[in-house]
């Protein structure tokens, strides 16, 4: 067993640490946020992700986790901080420059470290390597560096962690050896060893290729808007052809990863990546559209609007980078009393959230933005009693049309069909 110091205990690193550590690992969590780790060593959880408390609880009593702002002598390194991009959509690196030089005092040899940040591709054979590499360290002799990107989905994390193939690339064949035996007997998927240069590049294509895919099925639905057809029917018809597989439009792409680490790709080459480009700017479209439209079909002056679902995709609790925070704003410019009800989330920074029957009180529409698994058990007869008037906008081809139709109400989905 070895002692692992995971620095970055967020979505993807304290999930790490707890996993590392129910193996039998000593496992020091790392994070600069001081109140991040006070509540950690409380035994509070900052994160909401399913069976996340009880790996928590594990990891702790068995006293082979504990939680501090600032690193210490280990054989191993997680580094699994934020890689955000900056407001002109440049990669930004400096937490894991940061983490770098926080590890570099208490490095030995024989140490492996592992970045398992998104970053754009070559970080960990270049900017990683010239942070680490000295006289008394080399690459693949005395320090073994790695790329071993996380794949997980929010919601199905633990889940993920375990069961998913890893890709682990080492910045020369001995680190890709030391890394791969770190993770062999927690994972159950396989394991595939590579270049950590490839295995960065693998990362990013692979949210690039959903963004790419959901960009796709946003221009679709704003066609079909135009023909007025259904896009939702015209996506399941397609895909019953054995190599197409399109994606579900929306109100736009949210959450840390898909809207971010294309420009990661972009990055490398700007000039030439003007898909990739173009994808994100019509991903970055659509929760002005969906507002547009969802004013249009209430067409009626100062409604009042009942918001369902605020987290950046159903079923999560999590509202980073929302488009339906973009689409409540755009909406309230237009005129619209808007009131929002979220079952999961427990609150946003400056926006007020309400119960089911506060936010339907008295409305003259419904707006869906995340499809909530509980929203599809709504009773349409129920919900329309306490309305002023029956319409419901649905930006995420979530309920079921008829039922709701049956009820009385006036239903547009995304995607060109009429209720
Ligand atoms: N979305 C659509 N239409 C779709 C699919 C998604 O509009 O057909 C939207 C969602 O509503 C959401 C956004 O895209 O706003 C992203 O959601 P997601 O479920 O596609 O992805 P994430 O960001 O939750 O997690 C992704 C996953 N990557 C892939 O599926 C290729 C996950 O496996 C990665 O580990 C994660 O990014 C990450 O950390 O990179």
């Amino acid at each position: 067993m070895s002692t692992i110091c995971v620095l970055g205990l967020g979505y993807v690193g304290l999930p790490t640490a707890c996993l590392f550590a129910v193996h039998g690992h000593d496992v020091l969590g790392v994070d600069t946020a001081a109140d991040r780790v006070a509540a950690l060593q409380r035994g509070d959880l900052p994160l909401d992700e399913p069976g996340l408390q009880m790996l928590f609880q594990a990891a702790s009593t068995s006293g082979r986790l504990t939680c501090r702002t600032e690193p210490a002598a280990c054989d191993v390194y997680i580094l699994a901080v934020p890689t955000p991009i900056g407001l002109d959509n440049r990669p930004d690196l400096s937490h894991v420059r940061a983490a770098a030089e926080a590890i570099r005092p208490h490095l030995r040899p024989g140490a492996l470290v592992i970045l398992e940040s998104t970053c754009p591709p070559g970080t960990t054979a270049t900017l990683l390597r010239d942070l680490l590499e000295s006289d008394a360290l080399t690459v693949g002799e005395t320090l073994f560096l790695a790329h071993c990107p996380e794949r997980v989905l929010p919601g199905r994390i633990l889940t993920e962690l375990v069961a998913n193939d890893r890709v682990v690339g080492g910045v020369t064949p001995a680190c890709t050896q030391r890394a791969a035996e770190l993770y062999a007997p927690l994972v159950e998927g396989r394991i595939h060893g590579t270049t950590a240069t490839i295995a960065e590049t693998v990362k990013v294509i692979e949210n690039t290729y959903r963004d790419v895919n959901i960009a796709l099925a946003n221009e679709l639905a704003v066609i079909c808007d135009h023909l007025d057809i259904p896009a939702g029917e015209v996506i399941a018809l397609a895909n019953h052809h054995p190599r197409v597989h399109l994606h579900q439009p929306g109100p736009g792409v949210g959450g840390h990863c898909i809207a971010i680490d294309p420009w990661f790709l972009a990055a490398v080459h700007p000039a030439a990546t003007p898909l990739i480009q173009m994808a994100r700017a019509r991903n970055d479209m659509m929760p002005r559209y969906v507002a547009d439209q969802a004013m249009a079909f209430i067409d009626q002056g100062h409604p009042t609007v009942a918001v369902l679902g605020i987290s950046y995709k159903g079923n999560v609790a999590d509202t980073r980078e929302s488009p339906a925070l973009d689409v409540v704003g755009d909406l309230m410019r237009a005129g619209a009393d808007v009131r929002v009800h979220d079952p999961l989330v427990e609150g946003v920074p400056g926006l007020p959230l309400t119960d089911l029957d506060a936010a339907i009180a008295d409305a003259d529409a419904i707006v869906i933005l995340a499809d909530h698994r509980s929203f599809r058990d709504l009773d349409p007869q129920r919900v329309g009693a306490a309305m002023r008037r029956r319409r419901l906008y649905d930006a995420r081809q979530s309920v079921d049309l008829a039922l709701w139709q049956a009820a009385g109400f006036d239903v547009r989905r995304l995607g060109g069909h009429h209720g």
